[in-house]
C-alpha cells in the first residue's frame, strides 16, 4: 500500500474513478519502478502542510495494485469452490476430476498409505533434491510409460526430469518449445483440458485447434481431426491425450492411432502427449500406454508430460514428469541440461515426497502389484457408475433419446452434451456442480446418486434450451 494524499472527494480508493486514479498515478509515480515519495515542496502532501490549498486532503491508502481487476473463477477448480458455499444436501460435486469412493469422500490409496509409513520408519531426509528431481521416479516413471525394455529407455535416449505434476510438466514442455523452436505451433484438440490453452498462453507458444469432437456422432470427427494436423505448418507439436481423452472420454481406435502416426510422420511434426490417466482409463498401465507406445516405436521424436495425481491419487503431491524422446542419447543428454536450466530459476527443484511414494512402489514388486490391483478397483467403480447412470436414464427418459454414447466414452468424465444453460440449471436448481462444458466426473459420483443426476440430466436436457 502506498501512503498518499487525495482530495476528500475521492479518497476512498474503491471510489475512485478511473481517470482520478491516473491522475494520482501521475503525481505519485504510481507504476513506475522507483518507489520513492520524496517530500519535495511540489508533492501533494507538502502542499496541504503548508496549507497552500483551500480543499481538505486527508491521508489514505492507495494500492498499487488498483489498477488490477478481479480475475474469473478457474472453470474446473472454481467450481470445487462453488460446490463448498451451496449447503443443500442433495449437492453434487461432479466438476474436478478427483476419485471418490461410493461414499463420497476423497481417497487415499492403501498402498500409498502403507509406502508412506516405511518411508516415516527409515526417517528419509528431507534435503534438496537435485533440479531434475529424484533419479529413482525418473527412471521409474519413463519405465512405466514406455515399458522397461523399450529400445528408447535400453539406448537411452529419454530426457526424463521430474516435473510439478502433469501441469508444472506440460508447462515446462510449453518452456522448451519457446525456447528452442520460436514461433512453432502447438495444434490442440477442440475441445480440450481447459487448462491447456491458459500453459501455451502463458508460455507464448502460438496454438491452433485441430477438429476432434463431433457433437452429430457424439463421437470422434477423426476425417476433420487428420485433414487439421496436415494442414498444419510443418514441424508443428501436435498435442495429444494418451488415453481418456478430456473431456469428451472419445479415444481414437488402435487403428486411427496409426493412421494419425502417419501424418504427423509425413508433416514431421512432433508429437506431444499428455498422459494424465495411465492405467486410470482401462484399469492397465500398459493398455493405456499404448498409444505413447505407438508413436515410440516408429522412432519419431516425442514429448510426453505424466501426472500421478489421479492413478495414485496424489493430487496435492504435484509428481509427475517431463519426457522428451530424441533420435541419440547424445540429444537426450542435451535437452536435460536444458530442461534443468528452465527449471531452475522457475521452482529450483521439485517436492520429494509424492517421487518417493512412486519410486517405492513401482520399484516393489508386491506393493506394485498392490497397486495396480486398486486402481482396477477405482476404474472398475467408475465404470459401475458409468453404467448405472446410463440404465437410469434409459429408465427414466420416456423421449427415446440414444444415452448409449455415455458407455462408449471411458475414463473419470462424460461428456453429456448439456450446453451451458442446461449446465447452469444442473447446479441452479438440482446442486450438480460440473463444469459448463457439459462434463460431468463420474469419478465423483456414487451408484445411490445415479438416479438423482438421470433426473437432473433429463430434466436440464429437455425442459431447458
Ligand atoms: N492433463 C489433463 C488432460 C488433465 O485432465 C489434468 C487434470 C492434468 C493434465 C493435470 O493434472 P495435474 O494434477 O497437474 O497432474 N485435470 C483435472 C484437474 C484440473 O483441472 O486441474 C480436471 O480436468 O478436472
Amino acid at each position: 500500500m502506498a501512503s498518499s494524499v487525495l482530495p476528500l472527494a475521492s479518497a476512498s480508493p474503491s471510489s475512485a474513478s478511473r481517470s482520478s486514479l491516473e491522475n494520482n498515478k501521475k503525481k505519485l509515480n504510481l507504476g513506475s519502478n522507483s518507489l520513492s515519495f520524496d517530500l519535495d515542496k511540489n508533492h501533494p502532501f507538502a502542499k496541504a502542510k503548508s496549507f497552500s490549498r483551500i480543499s481538505m486532503v486527508a491521508s489514505v491508502n492507495v494500492s498499487r495494485f488498483e489498477g488490477i481487476t478481479m480475475a474469473p473463477p478457474d472453470p474446473i477448480l472454481g467450481v470445487s469452490e462453488a460446490f463448498k458455499a451451496d449447503t443443500h444436501g442433495n449437492k453434487l460435486n461432479l466438476g474436478v476430476g478427483a476419485y471418490r469412493t461410493e461414499e463420497l469422500q476423497p481417497y487415499v490409496l492403501d498402498v500409498v498409505k502403507k509406502v508412506e509409513s516405511l518411508m516415516l520408519e527409515r526417517g528419509d531426509n528431507k534435503e534438496y533434491l537435485p533440479i531434475e528431481g529424484l533419479a529413482a521416479f525418473n527412471k521409474a516413471t519413463a519405465e512405466l510409460l514406455f515399458g522397461a525394455n523399450n529400445p528408447v529407455i535400453k539406448q537411452q535416449r529419454v530426457a526424463t526430469i521430474q516435473g510439478l505434476s502433469g501441469t508444472g510438466s506440460l508447462r515446462l514442455a510449453a518452456a522448451l518449445i519457446e525456447r528452442y523452436f520460436p514461433g512453432a505451433k502447438v495444434l490442440i484438440s477442440s475441445p480440450t483440458w481447459g487448462n491447456h490453452k491458459n500453459i501455451f498462453n502463458d508460455a507464448r507458444v502460438p496454438w491452433s485447434e485441430y477438429r476432434y469432437y463431433d457433437p452429430k456422432t457424439v463421437g470422434l470427427d477423426f476425417e476433420g481431426m487428420i485433414s487439421d494436423i496436415k494442414a498444419a505448418p510443418e514441424g508443428s507439436f501436435v498435442l495429444l491425450h494418451g488415453c481418456a481423452h478430456n473431456p469428451t472420454g472419445i479415444d481414437p481406435t488402435p487403428e486411427q492411432w496409426e493412421k494419425i502416426a502417419d501424418v504427423i510422420q509425413e508433416k514431421n511434426h512432433i508429437p506431444f502427449f499428455d498422459v494424465a490417466y495411465q492405467g486410470f482409463a482401462s484399469g492397465s498401465l500398459d493398455a493405456d500406454a499404448a498409444s505413447v507406445r505407438l508413436f515410440a516405436a516408429r522412432g519419431l521424436e516425442l514429448l510426453v508430460a505424466q501426472s500421478y495425481s489421479k492413478n495414485l491419487g496424489l493430487y496435492a503431491e504435484r509428481i509427475g514428469a517431463i519426457n522428451v524422446v530424441c533420435t541419440s542419447a547424445d540429444a537426450a543428454t542435451r535437452v536435460k541440461s536444458q530442461l534443468k536450466r528452465l527449471a531452475r530459476p522457475m521452482y529450483s527443484n521439485p517436492p520429494v515426497h509424492g517421487a518417493r511414494i512412486v519410486a517405492n512402489i513401482v520399484g516393489d514388486p508386491a506393493l506394485f502389484n498392490e497397486w495396480k490391483a486398486e486402481m482396477e478397483m477405482m476404474a472398475g467403480r467408475i465404470k459401475n457408475v458409468r453404467q448405472k447412470l446410463y440404465d437410469s436414464l434409459c429408465v427414466k427418459d420416456k423421449s427415446g433419446k440414444d444415452w448409449s454414447f455415455i458407455l462408449k466414452q471411458i475414463g473419470m468424465f462424460s461428456f453429456t452434451g448439456l450446453s451451458k444453460v442446461q449446465s447452469d440449471n444442473m447446479t441452479d436448481k438440482w446442486h450438480v456442480y460440473m463444469t459448463k462444458d457439459g462434463r460431468i466426473s463420474l469419478a465423483g459420483l456414487s451408484l445411490a446418486k445415479c438416479e438423482y443426476l438421470a433426473d437432473a440430466i433429463i430434466d436440464s436436457f429437455h425442459n431447458v434450451r
